[in-house]
């Protein structure tokens, strides 16, 4: 395995830990497994220990518990020096100061603008422009067939979609969405050296300080802007912050409304009868967008909160300073919550509605309601224009990038009649 980060496990394996698959070889299979470990259980994540959560119940409490927190500097392993930035997953965590990374009265005040920009009201106002985005997508998706008619939903249609939604959002230019999803890609991808991953996260700090001082200089029509700008009567973020939040987005915003948009269009594929009732108008697209959500998260695994004191759940404790990971797609399939046939993708289930892909708590996703405008524009327009769209390939052969955080497929090639 081209790993060597493994070879090197800096604190060893704990045993009877779950080794999560850098390759992501059997998605379902690990899924399994982690369900099996228990409702807590000890994960390996490269040769660093840590827990996971499988459980929605046990998962919302803990995203509640204030003793959890994101701060790196409550971790043991890293106040220890075990955990350095050689290791590959260093950048989920260590991300500089950003909503993403604070918690408590200074994690509101860096959140507070960038929710509010992101309301269901606030977003009628950009709809038409995801509208004539997707328009202009699925005209290159025909445009770009090969002489089989083969072309890649997620390189053409999928991919550019949710970056140009997030770009024009946050006022990064056209010119450079190619650069970041190229970026991007090598982040999560464990195929990347460490080395470049570091020098590339420092590419993207000089890229977002530039727009910041940019938009400090002339500010324009986007959120970046209005991070910039001050309260009335409070505390304007530091650029660092403003930095922050503008790559989180960008980073968010871009990579997982892209499987998103993409596990639908496998689940509907996959489960034609399911794709009539949608396209006959006996289902709605929510509850296809819904039931993808909880059957097929985008995140695979959220990294990582940490213990400021020791937490029990059921008969095991989060000791002080242990790690904690929140595994969306187990939690997605957790029989308690979802009945027997969790394991079924569903758009009439009646619980489809109660899933927490989306986290829960003071750090729930602020772009929630982005990425479902997204998909709810774009699987609608998707099928409205190719209704035989099928794969090109058998659904065995739809490979998972080894990325150990997200859902991200290498490429989906369809034919579009
Ligand atoms: C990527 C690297 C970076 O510069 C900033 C961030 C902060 C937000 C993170 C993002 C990360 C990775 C993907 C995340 C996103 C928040 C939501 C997204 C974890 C670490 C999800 O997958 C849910």
């Amino acid at each position: 395995m081209n790993c060597p980060h493994t070879a090197a496990a800096p604190a060893g394996r704990s045993t009877g830990a779950v080794v999560i698959d850098p390759m992501v070889q059997d998605l379902d299979g690990e899924t399994a497994r982690l369900r099996d470990a228990g409702v807590l259980a000890r994960i390996d994540l490269l040769g660093v220990p840590a827990w996971t959560v499988t459980r929605h119940a046990e998962a919302r409490r803990l995203l509640l518990d204030q003793r959890l927190v994101k701060d790196i500097d409550a971790w043991e392993l890293w106040r220890s020096g075990v955990v350095t930035r050689a290791w590959p997953l260093i950048g989920m965590i260590d991300a500089g100061r950003s909503m993403f990374t604070v918690d408590g009265a200074e994690h509101r005040r860096l959140r507070t603008k960038t929710s509010q920009a992101l309301t269901p009201r606030r977003l009628e106002a950009i709809r038409p422009a995801i509208e004539e985005f997707t328009e202009e997508l699925l005209g290159q998706l025909e445009a770009g067939r090969d002489e089989n008619g083969v072309v890649d939903l997620k390189a053409v249609f999928a991919q550019p979609l949710p970056m140009k939604v997030v770009g024009m959002l946050m006022g990064v230019d056209e010119s450079q969405h190619a650069m970041l999803t190229r970026q991007y890609k090598a982040f999560f991808s464990m195929l990347t050296p460490q080395d470049e991953r570091l020098a590339l996260l420092a590419e993207l700090d000089v890229f977002y300080a530039e727009l910041v001082r940019e938009r400090t200089a002339r500010p324009a029509d986007d959120l970046t802007s209005a991070l910039i700008l001050a309260e009335e009567g409070g505390e304007p973020l530091t650029e660092e912050e403003v930095v922050g939040n503008l790559k989180a987005m960008v980073a968010a915003g871009h990579e997982t409304t892209i499987g998103l948009v993409l596990n639908a269009v496998r689940a509907l594929l996959s489960h034609p009868d399911q794709l009539r009732m949608v396209l006959d108008g006996e289902a709605d697209w929510d509850a296809v967008i819904e039931e993808t959500l909880r059957w097929d998260t985008p995140t695979t695994h959220l990294l990582m909160r940490f213990a400021t004191e020791d937490i029990t759940v059921g008969d095991e404790v989060i000791r002080e300073g242990e790690g904690v990971v929140i595994s969306y797609r187990a939690i997605g399939r957790d029989i308690e919550q979802h009945g027997p046939d969790a394991d079924a993708f569903d758009i009439t289930r009646p619980t489809r509605n109660r899933h927490m892909t989306f986290g829960h708590g003071p750090h729930i996703c602020p772009g929630a309601a982005l990425s479902r405008v997204e998909a709810a524009t774009a699987l609608p327009a998707l099928f409205g224009r190719f209704p035989g769209l099928r794969l090109a390939v058998p659904d065995e052969e739809i490979t998972k990038l080894p990325v150990m955080t997200q859902n991200d497929m290498a490429a989906f090639p369809v034919l579009l009649d």
